[in-house]
């Protein structure tokens, strides 16, 4: 067994800084008030901090637009700030990785401004340009956020390629002098001492230069791990990643098995991990997000098994997750909000954290905050709601048909305010908070979390010590069991003579089952959601959300 790189026995704490603690009362996050928290996220047990971008930027997309890499928005802070923050993350033992944006900058970035002065300005060829084809498009690219990717700039006549947002111009890879000012800055980063990167939407930088119409969808196909993307990574990797020995983990939309693997088997050197979504989409019936429906249990488990048998199998790395920023809680969405909030969120934990790769933990994940259930348009706030809103509406949806369904998928579900206390404003914020914090923050919150042995903060905590304390967990190979079982989520881990076998039920209703798997000498249980657990495998009947891991040796 070789040697095992850093990054794989780590768990990582995202966090979200516009909703973390505000310490300015402008009613929204600053570095200052992640610096405050420090001992919190330490206690915790993670490894690694990633901050979602603090980068200068309009805010048009919540950082992910951004004006200038090489200053820290003065809504977060300053440099001095940041450096202070890096610095007390270190001494607490902690890492540190920013995110990457860089298949897109902001339109306010100082490159697209130069570039859409004229045709012939230096920096034009930093973004993708195309003239019109008679009166239409380029082509019928659609961007992620709605409607055409091609926006047109009056000035010089032609479009510009925005894959997200209008405000969200993509980058020409193909210049090499948009590269290596890329490359440079990533360097500025790297010198500062941080620990890794994580890589916005990096599977989409290369596109096939012919810009083809799409005839079958909305152009992804010639975007999605492009021509390129490949030789690009490896370049960034020996220019910069592996000389700073980082953590980097690629953001990648629609993608593959087979592509990951590329991305991240060691001796490519291209990244260290991936985040992959398509476990995200059980939940999307005909690959729609914008409609309401329950989540395919069978599915779920299949495209997790997967991912764990193919990554193990190809030698790659899985980043593991649940929740982030982009997505609602997880409580709300495989678990129960509501009668059994604490166990679903105890076995959804344990059901991930038990998995092949680096677990990630999303900010208040750890203690259970739910989706806010907003009742009216006002108290959105994500320019990909808003603007579904807008289309289903045109589509002649009903107002309560819309509200429901961004009650279930809107982004704003996971971005509401950290809970820390049941004080006002769930003690984010003396100020108005730019988005409203949950309404159950009274008794979901950091201070009750904390106080309470059973919580589901300690639950996690204990998930984190169990991973550094049994190799297993990093190393061992994974199986699948009672694989058409219609609310039982079983697999097995094996590694040299152990094993670890994990039941979950992911339903209301009590269940028994019995697993095909021999009982070893010494059955012992790691962690459960329920008091009094037999230590035996041969007929388990599960209580409603029940989960238990087994150790076996
Ligand atoms: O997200 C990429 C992305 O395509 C999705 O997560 C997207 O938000 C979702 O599928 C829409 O349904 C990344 C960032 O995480 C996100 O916050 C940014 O808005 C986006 O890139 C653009 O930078």
């Amino acid at each position: 067994m070789a040697e095992s790189a850093w990054w794989q026995k780590a768990v990582v704490y995202q966090i979200y800084p516009k909703s973390f603690q505000d310490t300015t009362g402008n009613g929204m996050g600053d570095i200052q008030g992640i610096i405050s928290r420090l001992d919190y996220i330490e206690k915790l047990g993670v490894d690694v901090i990633w901050l979602t971008p603090i980068y200068q930027s309009p805010q048009n997309d919540n950082g992910y637009d951004i004006s200038d890499y090489y200053t820290i928005d003065p809504a977060y802070g300053t440099m001095k700030d940041f450096e202070q923050l890096l610095k007390e993350t270190h001494t607490r033992g902690m890492k540190l990785i920013m995110d990457l944006v860089i298949n897109h900058t902001s339109t306010s970035h100082k490159w697209f401004q130069q570039a859409k002065s004229s045709k012939e300005n230096p920096f034009r060829d930093f973004y993708i340009w195309k003239d019109p084809v008679g009166d239409a498009k380029p082509s019928n690219w659609k961007s992620k956020f709605g409607g055409s990717a091609w926006e047109l700039d009056e000035n010089t006549g032609q479009y510009y390629l925005h894959l997200f947002d209008t405000s969200q111009a993509d980058l020409n890879w193909e210049n090499e002098e948009m590269k290596t000012k890329l490359v440079d800055m990533m360097g500025y980063w790297a010198e500062k001492g941080i620990d890794g990167f994580r890589l916005d939407v990096i599977n989409l930088i290369s596109k096939d230069q012919s810009f083809p119409d799409d005839d079958i969808g909305d152009g992804r196909r010639f975007y999605t791990d492009g021509p390129k993307v490949h030789k690009y990574l490896h370049e960034m990797n020996q220019r910069v990643f592996s000389k700073y020995n980082m953590l980097t983990v690629g953001e990648m939309s629609s993608t593959s098995l087979e592509e990951c693997i590329r991305y991240t088997r060691p001796e490519r050197q291209e990244l260290t991990m991936t985040f992959q979504f398509h476990h995200l989409k059980v939940d999307y019936p005909g690959g729609q997000k914008w409609t309401k429906a329950p989540f395919d249990f069978l599915e779920l488990k299949r495209i997790l098994s997967e991912w764990q048998v193919g990554m193990h199998e190809g030698n790659g790395w899985n980043a593991l997750f649940w929740c982030n920023h982009d997505q609602p809680r997880v409580v709300s969405r495989f678990g129960d909000d509501k009668t059994y909030w604490k166990e679903s969120a105890k076995m959804l934990a344990s059901t991930l954290h038990m998995m092949q790769g680096t677990p990630y933990i999303y900010q208040g994940e750890e203690i259970g905050i739910t989706n806010p259930y907003f009742e009216n348009i006002d108290e959105y706030r994500d320019v990909e709601s808003l603007n579904a809103f807008q289309e289903m509406k045109e589509d002649g949806k009903s107002l309560s048909d819309i509200m429901e369904i961004l009650q279930h998928k809107s982004r704003d579900n996971g971005r509401t305010p950290m809970q820390w206390s049941a004080d006002k404003h769930a003690d984010f914020t003396t100020g108005e908070p730019w988005i409203k914090p949950v309404s159950n923050y009274s008794t979901i919150n950091v201070n009750s979390a904390l106080k309470d042995s059973e919580s589901i903060f300690y639950h996690y905590q204990k998930l984190i010590k169990l991973r550094k304390k049994y190799d297993i967990i990093t190393y061992g190979d994974y199986q699948l069991l009672l694989k058409d079982h219609p609310s039982v989520f079983a697999y097995e881990r094996k590694w040299m003579n152990e094993k670890i076998v994990v039941v979950s039920n992911f339903y209301e209703e009590s269940v028994t089952v019995r697993l095909p798997i021999d009982e070893g000498d010494k059955v012992k249980v790691l962690i459960s959601n329920y008091k009094d657990v037999k230590d035996s495998l041969s007929e388990l009947h599960l209580r409603p959300y029940e989960s238990i891991v087994y150790f076996i040796n």
